[in-house]
């Protein structure tokens, strides 16, 4: 009997080349003779979309039943990265997609390369947020994201003249195939204008909010496929846009250009991602925007809980909402105000479900950071959330003054409003009151929560407080973007570790087997001839595969301190300029990052960088010993190129600093040995590969803290350490900027003068540790075997992980198997 198969479900060669092909002719409107790859990206992306939407919609139907448990994670970033490879990796379909790609005529890697990533955040945060969706549906459990589609994501990154170029990313253009826009999902968000209490029939006092204007939230959704399993949770992203009734009829009537003005206003609500990884205080556009999305995201599982339910009693145990930051925090005050103002809750009511719904991740301790909104555009934009958080802050500082009477310092650090001088609105505190559970991202990081920005907090509530260290999705990061390496690692322990990480382990019976590593620096060899022959293409530059790929790949940011690795080059440079035979083991140095477009001395560094390279890279002296790349447009599909080609990955953030860091984890997992602070998630990283086969160096958080306390004073550093100073005064002598002395004197200054970061405290320790790097590498049977142990050690660093401790202490919730109906 012949069975035919559907040309949408079915999965045999010849079915997914026909489907392609019909999709190619019947979407795209194009014949195979007048098609570009494009086209055929575009063609093939839907062919796998097809071949998931069965599950997506048996997924979401098993969450509409009332015991079912859905983790809303709000972010206002979701970075993450190309999906077509991810799911066919994740539908178990690639070899299938391979050949009958090939059996058309065309290279499956290169429509994968066609495709343009979403870039609809800045760094970590927002990666970290793409991490954890993956690892949700990978262990089956009910979730939602919501965050904001924006139109424009983070800018292009050129380079012109070794300067940072934004370029308008427009991941819109040619169409997106993996977001499916719901209508029927439309919200109304209200803003500005004032409020009115009022009484209802029953004669109950209540306040009703008259907004000044409204925008319609418009849902798109994307699946966020599991590995290997039936669940595809949602990806719910808002756009803004016009609200016809509101404005086109009671205010325009008539009126179209007045109209039409309403309707780029509120599109202009969703159009750009604020690039900046540091403070934008007072821009009222980015706090319309978090409003925005949180109120969209929480009518929306309001509108889902009582589709099956009658009321909002049990809001708390069909939702968990997590905070992604204090970027979504306004959420408290929302929910408050749906539920009582909309849903006619008691406020103690309201406030219980409230807290039991929320829970806030705290990623960073800069002070610059920390978000506060000026009262005056809060109250304007937000009247009854001014309101709101008056009240929760009255009740809460009674329940202060109780345990601390007559302390006021105790009152003025823990309250909500900050009014020492302009007032403003403190989201962490918001943020922290309105939670059950507060956590930071690696366990220095937490600790120095309870420590230092939360301190009065952390008293007031010690049981509110714990660790989630992130993780990373071994799929994206190894599967997807490793398949040389993850096929070794499978030959010889089998597939379990995808989904159990702990499994890499069972690699440590094979670092003495002497084929093993041979093959292990084979895969590294080739992977790195790669990412050579990529540099050669983009940039012209040559390098050998037979060097130290010493990698720093992430937003450039002082405390980051690329700029402690461009002086520890221009030292080495030095070095062989002093002695031209010295026995020197080659590297080549690999930046990549953008800077805020905003922050000048992030900027003079990538110009630092380059410059560097432009005369490293050129003198004969150096004789192709030292190589200087910086990679344009740094993202996540060139960090899928970038990590996996690592030796030496370079995580060396001012001791205290970095939350957490979760390039390191990628870098290791990709047999990458780590150059590193004691500082994020370093720490934990060192402890599980074991010391030896990290290279740590400089102060630690407290070593930092009192060299501050007993006053530090950068000159000594330069006067005492004559490498520190040649390498300083090369770059004040305008060698590196065709004689201009100007050009860095910005950066050295800040170095001399106050070096905030530490660089110079830290320079002979990393010095001398990137020494034992180079001594090390010689041996490579050696450094073979700690690559080894690395990968084989990282089992902690899966976002699988994260997700199950989140599960476990945060958001109570449950894996729930999706079967397959139909
Ligand atoms: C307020 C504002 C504009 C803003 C501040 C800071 C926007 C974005 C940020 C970026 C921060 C919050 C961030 O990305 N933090 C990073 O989070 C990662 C995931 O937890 C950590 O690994 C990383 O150490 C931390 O810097």
């Amino acid at each position: 009997q012949i069975q035919i198969e559907d040309d949408r479900t079915g999965l045999s060669i010849e079915t997914l080349r026909r489907a392609m092909a019909d999709n190619l002719f019947y979407i795209l409107g194009k014949y195979p003779a007048i098609a570009n790859n494009k086209d055929y990206y575009m063609a093939l992306a839907y062919t796998v979309r097809d071949r998931l939407l069965h599950r997506w919609l048996n997924t979401y139907e098993a969450y509409m039943k009332p015991e079912v448990k859905i983790v809303c994670y709000l972010s206002a970033e979701f970075l993450v990265g190309p999906h077509l490879a991810n799911n066919l990796i994740n539908l178990g379909i690639y070899d299938q997609i391979r050949q009958a790609v090939q059996e058309s005529g065309l290279n499956l890697q290169e429509l994968i390369n066609t495709e343009e990533e979403p870039g609809l955040g800045n760094g970590g945060l927002g990666r970290l947020a793409a991490c954890y969706m993956e690892s949700l549906a990978t262990l089956e459990v009910p979730a939602i994201g919501y965050g904001i589609r924006y139109e424009f994501g983070i800018f292009d990154q050129e380079i012109r003249e070794g300067w940072q170029v934004e370029i308008t990313d427009k991941w819109l253009q040619d169409g997106n195939p993996w977001e499916i826009i719901r209508p029927e999902s439309e919200v109304y968000i209200n803003f500005g204008g004032r409020t009115e209490p009022y009484q209802d029939d029953q004669g109950n006092y209540r306040v009703r909010w008259i907004p000044e204007y409204v925008v319609k939230g418009i849902a798109y959704d994307t699946p966020i496929l599991g590995y290997k399993v039936n669940t595809a949770n949602t990806l719910r992203l808002w756009k803004g846009e016009a609200c016809e009734s509101f404005n086109f009829q009671r205010f325009n009537v008539g009126d179209y250009y007045g109209a039409v003005d309403t309707k780029v206003y509120s599109e202009n609500l969703t159009k750009v991602l604020y690039p900046n990884d540091e403070p934008v205080q007072g821009k009222e556009l980015r706090l319309q925007q978090q409003y925005f999305f949180v109120s969209c995201a929480l009518q929306d599982m309001i509108r889902i809980h009582l589709t099956e339910s009658e009321n909002l009693d049990n809001f708390g145990d069909k939702f968990a909402a997590q905070l992604n930051d204090t970027h979504p925090s306004i959420g408290v005050a929302e929910l408050m105000r749906l539920l009582i103002d909309v849903h006619h809750y008691s406020w103690d009511q309201a406030w219980d479900i409230t807290q039991k719904t929320f829970a806030y991740t705290n990623h960073t301790l800069l002070p610059e950071a920390l978000e506060k909104w000026p009262l005056s555009i809060f109250g304007r934009l937000l009247p009854r959330h001014l309101e709101i958080i008056y009240e929760i802050n009255r009740r809460f500082l009674d329940q202060v003054r109780m345990k601390y009477p007559g302390n006021n310092e105790k009152l003025s650090c823990l309250s909500l409003i900050d009014d020492r001088g302009e007032k403003y609105i403190r989201m962490a505190n918001l943020a922290t009151v309105g939670s059950h559970k507060v956590n930071g991202v690696a366990a220095l990081h937490s600790e120095l929560v309870k420590k230092t920005i939360l301190r009065d907090f952390y008293e007031f509530w010690p049981e509110k407080f714990t660790n989630v260290t992130n993780g990373v999705t071994p799929r994206r990061w190894m599967v997807v973007s490793n398949p040389r390496l993850s096929e070794l690692i499978t030959s010889r322990i089998g597939d379990n570790w995808i989904k159990n990480l702990d499994e890499l382990r069972r690699l440590e019976q094979f670092v003495d087997d002497g084929h093993f590593r041979y093959q292990w620096r084979e895969v590294k060899w080739g992977v790195k001839q790669d990412l050579a022959n990529y540099i050669e293409d983009k940039l012209g530059i040559k390098v050998s595969p037979d060097t130290l790929f010493d990698v720093q790949v992430k937003r450039i940011h002082e405390y980051k301190r690329q700029h402690l690795n461009v002086l520890q080059i221009i030292t080495l440079y030095n070095r062989i300029k002093h002695n031209p035979n010295l026995d020197f083991t080659p590297r080549t140095c690999i930046f990549g990052g953008k800077a805020a477009p905003g922050y000048y001395m992030a900027k003079l560094i990538i110009k630092l960088i380059n410059s560097v390279a432009e005369v490293v890279n050129k003198d004969p002296d150096v004789r192709d010993r030292l190589k200087v790349v910086f990679l344009p447009d740094y993202n996540v599909t060139l960090g899928q190129r970038v990590y996996p080609a690592a030796d030496l990955s370079e995580q060396i953030s001012t001791a205290g600093k970095e939350a957490s860091g979760t390039g390191n984890m990628k870098f290791s997992l990709n047999g990458a040995l780590t150059i590193g602070t004691y500082d994020g998630a370093n720490i934990e990283i060192r402890q599980e590969v074991g010391e030896e086969n990290f290279f740590l160096f400089g102060l630690k958080t407290e070593d930092i803290d009192q060299l501050r306390a007993k006053g530090y004073n950068p000159w000594d550093y330069y006067y005492n350490n004559p490498e520190l100073k040649s390498t300083l005064d090369l770059i004040s002598s305008g060698f590196f900027s065709h004689g201009d002395c100007e050009l860095f004197r910005p950066l050295v200054d800040s170095l001399l003068h106050s070096d905030p970061f530490f660089l110079f405290a830290d320079y002979q320790s990393y010095l001398e540790c990137q020494d034992r790097v180079s001594q090390a590498y010689k041996d490579q049977e050696y450094w073979t075997k700690m690559s080894i142990l690395n990968v084989a050690r990282m089992g902690k660093f899966s976002s699988d992980r994260s997700i199950k401790e989140y599960c476990e202490n945060i958001w109570y919730a449950k894996p729930v198997p999706i079967e397959m109906k139909d």
